[in-house]
């Protein structure tokens, strides 16, 4: 099961920050996550004075660079972000021209805001409304400023509202398209990117085709198999259109309805086996539900190069198999970094022992289960014989198919070539010297051709097509409710041969749009739009005259087909302001959500948790371990940096409960679990929120699970999982769950 938290990709790039006025972080804590990344902020800092403001419930090593932090209560972003909209709007600091050209539906953002003064924003978010102002007209006077999120605002119940007022905010001071500005999206881990493109996901084919029959069909017709065939995968037709259980929630999956879960819709089934490849499972919230629903699974398969601790935290006896798999350095291929460039890796070493590489695993499978002809065929295609060679032909498979987010020109071959020739860029520009002149470093996508040179800043119009440049994309018609959906008169990328907005290419308007004419061999030839035109002639064409293939469209702030269509404020599941509950309330219950029932109002009102559970619980990141931890915590030296799981607490609460600094303590969550964990004593945090690591595994509520390491290869460190006390709640659209949050109590132990 591949793993992609947390969704979207960086406009501009870490290099480009360089060019920033002022820089605002929103629930990242890149000097601990992203440390190299974070020097270009710290050049932009130093080199234009930038101003840099950091918003966040903790007081992190990111926070401690800051010019200006605010400490956000956990959950309000929206609420902070509609209060610097309003401060804009009042003050008409809002870049009035961007906003006619090239957005729909600020209007009903204005709205809003109206309605966010900073005294409101006070009381909802903690932070002092003197604050929200002096950062504001500082953020909103230095042009271009640049904003950055990650795991701080998408671990939400409205994690997907969170990752639309980011944008909203920028839209509203023209800081999209332009160099120092943009959304950075600081992505996780290594390769998420590609894993994302590649929808290791429930509800999209890869390159983010939807799930339709039309879909399909391109992707028979591409892979080389039968549309029949791959109809016979499944247990009746219907259920290829269907969303499947995510990484959050699979275990639901599992157990069914039973002993008071919600319920599932699964055509009558409940799911038996699990094969997880590169992921840790303890790092999934509600550890105590996944425990629950390991024991009950049939088949558990782990594919992974150490020992996953999913293995450890079940009782399941049988049927368990850990595939030792090859790393990175065994293998190779291309990967994607966080602003959408790729990097081809080069195998170090071959697979040590009897490990096999990921891909050789799933070749192997798809032997055993019949199907490795259909499997490879696309791979064959190119080479016209029955043989392929791996890792290049799959490039350059996924050059040939993945047209929306334009990897055409990802051909193996260039790919290799940036590269080899990396040291050719520049570091702030990404633009290529030498041999490599006139190409961005990684060809970050869209890379509309075999010949273009990439796209280092999305929806930037000061460039040509053909360098980069683009609109938005036209990609919800052409009109809604009566108002034109397509950009402005200025908004044309440079060197447009069609000036204004323009719909997105297809075989049926690209002669009058482009006004050009169709040969007739080119009529046979061309797709039946940008997107499934494997002849390549709309990109071409659209090239020659300027045009992006997608459109030239607004971007879309009244999102009329989401549960709000513009973000609302909504409390947390498990809120500490109940009387906040009661005039935000989080959404209505969402039936069959990614297959599984899911609750929303019916939890939040369940009781007042915070009576029991007065604590904000705020889980995160340490510099030395990665996720789940299993890799770093089997390295002596990075396992001695925290030798031990714990949680930063302020001296007032830790005194309150009579806990000493480096006491063990209990922390208890609102599901009815606990785990012990060490104090540290933090003036970090305040005495209303805690703060956990979740990279720790091998303690279960109190219990040393450490004798279930098979022998030889227990980690350095173990502990408990954060996630065995996160809560529950899960984002409205994507279904990301709420592991930033939570409640909780705390006991001395
Ligand atoms: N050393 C190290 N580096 C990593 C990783 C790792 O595990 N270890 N993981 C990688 C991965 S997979 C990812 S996704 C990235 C994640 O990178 P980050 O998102 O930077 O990681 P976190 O520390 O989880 O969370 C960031 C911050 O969000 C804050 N936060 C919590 N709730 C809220 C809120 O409601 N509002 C706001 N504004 N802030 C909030 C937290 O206090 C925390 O400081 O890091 C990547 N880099
Ligand atoms: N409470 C809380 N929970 C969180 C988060 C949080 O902030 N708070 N953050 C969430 C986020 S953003 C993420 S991304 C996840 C991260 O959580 P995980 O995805 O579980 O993170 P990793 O520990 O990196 O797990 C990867 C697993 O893959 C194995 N592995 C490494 N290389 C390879 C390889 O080449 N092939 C295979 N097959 N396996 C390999 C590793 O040994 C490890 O067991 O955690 C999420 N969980
Ligand atoms: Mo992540």
């Amino acid at each position: 099961m591949a793993n992609t938290w947390g969704y979207g990709a960086m406009t501009n790039s870490f290099g480009d920050m360089q060019n920033s006025k002022a820089i605002i972080i929103f629930g990242a804590n890149p000097a601990v996550n992203h440390p190299v990344g974070f020097g270009h902020i710290l050049k932009a800092k130093e080199r234009n004075s930038a101003a840099l403001i950091v918003v966040d419930p903790v007081f992190t090593k990111t926070a401690a660079k800051a010019d200006y932090f605010c400490r956000i209560r956990p959950g309000t972003d929206i609420a902070f972000m509609y209060g610097m909209l309003h401060l804009i709007f009042k003050h008409g600091l809002e870049d009035k021209s961007f906003i006619d050209d090239r957005v729909y539906g600020m209007d009903l953002v204005r709205a809003e805001a109206k309605k966010w003064t900073p005294k409101k924003v006070e009381d909802v978010t903690g932070v002092k409304a003197s604050l929200l102002i002096q950062i504001t007209n500082v953020y909103a006077k230095s042009h271009p400023g640049t904003l950055l999120w990650a795991m701080g605002l998408t671990q939400h119940t409205i994690g997907s509202s969170n990752t639309r007022i980011a944008p909203i905010l920028q839209l509203s001071l023209g800081n999209m398209g332009e160099a120092g500005g943009g959304c950075n999206i600081l992505r996780g881990h290594d390769n998420v990117q590609g894993a994302t493109d590649m929808c290791c996901l429930s509800h999209t084919l890869p390159g983010y085709y939807g799930l339709s029959d039309g879909s399909w069909k391109y992707f028979a017709k591409s892979w080389g198999v039968d549309y029949s065939w791959l109809k016979g995968r499944f247990k009746a037709k219907e259920w290829m259109n269907n969303k499947g259980f995510t990484l959050a929630r699979w275990w639901a999956g599992v157990l069914d309805g039973k002993n008071g879960n919600d319920k599932i819709h699964n055509g009558g089934v409940n799911v038996k086996t699990l094969f997880v490849m590169g992921n840790g499972i303890t790092s999934t919230a509600q550890q105590a539900k996944v425990k629950e629903g390991l024991d009950n699974l049939e088949l558990l398969v782990l594919c992974d190069p150490f020992v996953n601790e999913a293995a450890v935290l079940t009782d399941k006896q049988d049927d368990i198999y850990i595939l030792p798999t090859a790393t990175q350095f065994e293998s190779s291929g291309s990967v994607t970094a966080t602003n959408r460039s790729a990097q081809w890796r080069n195998r170090v070493v071959k697979p040590l022992y009897e490990a096999k590489t990921d891909h050789d695993i799933m070749f192997e499978m798809s032997k055993r289960l019949g199907f490795f002809k259909e499997f490879t065929a696309a791979m064959k295609m190119k080479l016209k014989k029955d043989t392929f060679i791996f890792p290049e032909d799959a490039t350059d498979e996924i050059a040939r198919i993945i047209k929306t987010i334009g990897l055409t020109g990802w051909t193996s071959k260039r790919l290799k070539e940036h590269s080899k020739n990396w040291h050719m860029f520049d570091e702030i520009s990404g633009r290529g010297y030498g041999k490599m002149k006139g190409q961005y470093y990684g060809l970050p996508w869209p890379v509309w051709t075999e010949s273009h040179p990439g796209s280092p800043l999305l929806y930037d119009i000061h460039r040509s097509v053909k360098d980069g440049g683009m609109g938005f994309r036209n990609r919800f018609g052409l009109e809604h409710d009566g108002v034109d959906l397509l950009a402005g008169k200025t908004s044309a990328p440079k060197d447009s041969k069609v000036k204004g907005g323009y719909p997105e290419i297809t075989a049926a308007n690209i002669e009058k749009v482009l006004k050009i004419k169709l040969t007739p061999a080119e009529k046979k030839a061309i797709g039946k739009n940008w997107k499934v035109d494997t002849s390549n002639i709309i990109a071409n064409k659209c090239m020659e005259a300027g045009v992006a293939p997608y459109g030239n469209a607004k971007a879309r702030a009244n999102v009329w087909t989401f549960p709000d269509k513009i973000p609302m404020h909504r409390e947390p599941i498990h809120s500490p302001r109940q009387d906040l509950t009661k005039i935000y309330p989080t959404y209505p219950d969402k039936p069959n959500h990614f297959r599984v029932d899911t609750q929303y109002i019916s939890k939040q009102t369940e009781k007042d948790w915070s009576k029991e559970f007065p604590i904000n619980l705020i889980t995160g990141r340490l510099v030395n371990l990665n996720g789940a931890g299993m890799e770093n915590r089997a390295s002596k030296y990075l396992a001695a940096l925290s030798p031990e799981m714990f949680c930063r607490i302020n001296p007032d609460l830790a005194g309150q409960h009579g806990i000493a600094d480096g006491d063990m303590m209990w922390i208890l969550s609102p599901e009815g679990t606990k785990i012990k964990v060490r104090a540290h004593y933090s003036y970090t945090v305040t005495a209303d929120r805690l703060f956990i690591p979740f990279h720790f595994a091998g303690h279960f509520q109190g219990k040393d699970l450490s004798s279930k390491y098979p022998k030889g290869t227990k980690p350095y460190a173990v502990g408990e999982s954060a996630n065995t006390v996160t809560n529950y709640g899960y984002d409205i659209m994507t279904q990301l769950p709420e592991t930033k949050g939570g409640l909780c109590q705390v006991k001395k132990a």
